[in-house]
Parts: structure tokens; C-alpha cells; sequence
């Protein structure tokens, strides 16, 4: 039977589980959107991007999609199932009776709009106007994944309205130092308010029945009550990385490989207090390796720490980034298989491995991890 054959069923409750069918995104027509108020703060003064927008340059799209289809070929070739999200005309101006702007971004990462819990796909509220509209991206898929598997749960957080009261106005300030900042996100302010739930997918990580949610830039804690609520089967726990400058999405700080076992970014690493439940359960958490790199690539908003957005296929086997050469030799310790995937030249476009995937169906059920909460 051909793997487009195979009958959809979603369901994933864990990031480690063994994966089956996964989304992958595309890096067709993906823009730098104009600056936006929670945004600005993460674009450095220098930082090459300042002040430019619209479409990426064609030949980075080129090179970005050649790689993203050669990851889909070797998952395909590994008896994996991979969908595509469909691309909108990202170029052109968007708007909502609160506000208007310039630009969308893109079709990637998956990761960051899409939540698969269980037999559910919940779309991410999302925080950034220039990504309001990209669910849209997806409906084609979770419209055929609804009709082909008649438990699927097809889900939308309310969608915020993102007007200039959810964001903190001198949060743009320029003049605001490095150590300034570490102090500002030590103490939890960070530039989204608390006027409206607001999360991004890529902010949660799941371990079964417990959710791992990272407080910061992208996620409020309005957005991480609202989960609570959401899924009331489940126990959110909001973490936060005091050494993180700019903490959007939990997927280059803090990444399960296997249940016990947790890298850490050693620059961002879980306060004590919220160390110990993960300690009272038997869970290891280890410092990451450093990464292979000194700079990102050119027009990326990630940091270099994208070398532990690692994708786990399952519980003995790792895909990470082939120039990574200090986290392979890592989880080669750890006694993981690896897959080197060449992904630097994606890395603009949002993310990396684990960023630009989002699960549909990883084998196992629910289970619990954490029995002293
Ligand atoms: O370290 O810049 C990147 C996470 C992208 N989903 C960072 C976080």
C-alpha cells in the first residue's frame, strides 16, 4: 500500500513517541514582515534585517525548498508520511478591522501555529499580526484529516485582536541595554501584555499528560490559562529561561529526546524552583552541547541555539542539523542513532528541525510521566 493510501488517523501525545505522519512546511513566496510591536524588540539594532521587508530573496527560497524536499525525501524513504501546507500570496497587505499590515510571513514554521494533541489540531492564537492569517495555510490539510478520521478534533483558539493594548508600548525602547533586558525577562515582563490569551504553538511541549509551556515574548499567561482550561485533562506548567534576552518558543531552550531525559540550553537554563518537579520525577536534565556556530545565518531572527531544535523520530533516533557537529557528538553519547539533515540555509525561514515539522500521528497513547506533581 502506497503511504498516501494509508488511512489518517491523528494522534500525538508526546515529542518523543515513534513518528508516522508529519507535517513539513514550504518556503515558497515567505516574506520579512514589517516591523510590528512584537517584533521589533527581538530585531537587533544591527542585525541586517532592520528596517527591510517583503519577499525574501528567490534564490534563499530555492535553496530553503531543495533542502525542506530533500528532509521530506529521507523521512518518506523511513516509511514516514509527510503532508504540505498550501501558501498564500504572503506579499500583500492584511488587515483586521483593529489594524492593518504590511505584509504576512510565511508558510513555515508548522510548528509555531499548529498544536496536535491527541486526536486534536488546535491553531495557536498566535502573537505577531504579520502571522494572524497563517492557519490558513493549514485548513487544507486538517479539512482532509477531519474528513478521513472521524475522531479528529479540529480546534481554534479564539483568535486575539492584537491591538496596541497587547503589547507594552516602552518595550521598543532601543536605548534599553542587554543587561537591562535580562533583568526585564528575569522578572517576567516581557513585551506582550496580559489583555487577551495569547500563545504560540512552539511555546508548548508535550509529555503526555503534563504540557510544558513556556512563559516569554510569544505565550502570556492568559494564553497558558486558556490551555489550561482548554484541556482539562491534562496539567499546563508554565516555565520560563531567565537568561533568554528574547524568549520566543520553548524549541531552542529546553527539548525532550526520550522520557527521562532533557537537554537544556546552558545560557537559558530552568530556574531551581521549577527544576524539582522534573527532578522529583526521575527526569535527567542535561546541559546542551554548544552549538557548531559563532553567528546565524544571514536574515535569520533565531539564535545560534537552534542547534538543539533537534526532531526525534523515535525514542533511539534523532535528526539533527549536519553541521552541528557538537550536538551530534552529544547524542551520540547519550546512545541515540543520528540522521544528519543539511538545514542551515532553511534556518532564515524560522527555525529548524523540530520548528519546521508539526506531528500527525506519533505511535502510543497518553501516559503519565510526572506522578508526583
Ligand atoms: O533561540 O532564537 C528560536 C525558536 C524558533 N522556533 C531562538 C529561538
Amino acid at each position: 500500500m502506497a503511504l498516501s493510501d494509508t488511512p489518517t488517523v491523528v494522534n500525538s501525545w508526546n515529542e518523543w513517541d515513534p513518528l508516522k505522519h508529519v507535517i513539513v512546511g514550504v518556503a515558497d513566496g515567505c516574506c520579512i514582515p514589517p516591523a510590528e510591536p512584537a517584533s521589533e524588540p527581538k530585531v537587533p539594532k544591527d542585525s541586517d534585517m532592520r528596517g527591510m521587508h517583503g519577499p525574501r530573496p528567490p534564490e534563499t527560497v530555492a535553496r530553503a525548498n531543495e533542502l525542506l524536499n530533500d528532509f521530506v525525501t529521507m523521512l518518506e524513504g523511513r516509511g514516514i508520511r509527510v503532508d504540505r501546507p498550501t501558501p498564500l500570496d504572503f506579499n500583500q497587505e492584511v488587515g483586521t478591522p483593529d489594524w492593518r499590515h504590511g505584509t504576512m510571513f510565511g508558510c513555515t514554521p508548522p510548528r509555531d501555529v499548529i498544536l496536535t494533541l491527541g486526536s486534536e489540531m488546535l491553531e495557536a492564537t498566535m502573537s505577531y499580526r504579520s502571522r494572524w492569517f497563517e492557519y490558513l495555510c493549514y485548513r487544507p490539510l486538517l479539512k482532509s484529516y477531519y474528513a478521513d478520521d472521524p475522531k479528529m478534533r479540529h480546534e481554534a483558539a479564539p483568535k486575539p485582536r492584537l491591538t496596541d493594548k497587547s503589547y507594552k508600548e516602552d518595550y521598543l525602547s532601543e536605548d534599553i541595554t542587554m543587561t537591562e533586558r535580562l533583568e526585564m525577562v528575569a522578572k517576567k515582563d516581557f513585551v506582550t501584555t496580559e489583555e487577551e490569551p495569547l500563545f504560540d504553538a512552539a511555546d508548548v511541549l508535550r509529555f503526555g499528560k503534563d504540557l510544558v509551556v513556556q512563559h516569554g515574548f510569544t505565550t502570556n499567561l492568559a494564553g497558558i490559562d486558556w490551555l489550561q482550561r482548554h484541556f482539562p485533562d491534562h496539567r499546563v506548567h508554565a516555565v520560563n529561561f531567565p537568561g533568554d534576552p528574547y524568549p520566543i518558543h520553548i524549541d531552542a531552550t529546553f527539548t525532550p529526546l526520550r522520557p527521562g531525559l532533557i537537554i537544556n540550553n546552558p545560557e537559558r537554563k530552568l530556574p531551581d524552583d521549577q527544576r524539582a518537579f522534573f527532578h522529583r520525577n526521575d527526569w535527567e536534565i542535561v546541559d546542551s552541547a554548544p552549538p557548531a556556530h559563532n553567528e546565524p545565518p544571514p536574515l535569520c531572527y533565531s539564535s545560534v541555539w537552534l542547534s538543539m531544535n533537534v526532531l526525534v523520530l523515535d525514542p533511539k533516533t534523532v535528526c539533527v542539523e549536519e553541521t552541528e557537529v557538537y550536538q551530534a557528538e552529544q547524542l551520540d553519547k547519550l546512545g541515540f542513532d543520528l540522521i544528519p539533515v543539511p538545514f542551515r540555509d532553511v534556518y532564515p525561514f524560522g527555525g529548524a528541525l523540530h520548528c519546521n515539522t508539526t506531528d500527525v500521528y506519533r505511535e502510543g497513547d497518553c501516559q503519565d510521566y510526572f506522578p508526583k506533581q
